[in-house]
């Protein structure tokens, strides 16, 4: 009886293995794409909704070195609401990422000419000017754009 019953169960057994080992493989290749997928939805909901929270501006500010740089960066992110600011020396650009909620393109620019530097938009304020050191008293003239 003993010898009887495991050889049908053995035969079962095989049967039963092979229908686990192919449902098994089959979970795995769909978990595997499910996963791919999920995980590349995420990412793209991710930069969305940054992209959404965020503006993110380039304009001309006339300057001429690293302390300018400092002043006017600082300027930019004394600003409520700005996020990143990040003026190139080469370029003569400001790129300022902010939150459109909390304030706009008018504030950032208004709050470097006050700080004593040209933007695109706003002449700078005379006495802010005259106060920079002297190596940072840039050239009204020169071409931001
Ligand atoms: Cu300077």
């Amino acid at each position: 009886m003993n010898f009887l019953k495991s050889k049908q169960m053995n035969k079962l057994g095989l049967n039963l293995s092979k229908t686990v080992l192919l449902s098994m493989v089959f979970i795995a290749a769909l978990g595997l794409t499910s996963c791919k997928n999920d995980t590349k939805k995420e990412s793209e909901s991710t930069e969305m909704s940054s992209d959404m929270a965020a503006n993110t501006i380039t304009f001309g500010v006339r300057g001429n070195c690293n302390m300018c740089k400092k002043t006017i960066e600082k300027a930019a992110n004394s600003v409520a609401g700005v996020k990143n600011a990040n003026w190139d020396v080469d370029e003569k650009k400001i790129e300022v990422s902010f939150d459109g909620s909390e304030t706009d393109a008018m504030a950032i620019h208004k709050a470097i000419a006050a700080s004593g530097y040209d933007t695109d938009k706003v002449a700078s304020n005379e006495a802010a000017y005259n106060d920079l050191p002297g190596c940072c008293q840039y050239d009204h003239a020169m071409k931001i754009d």
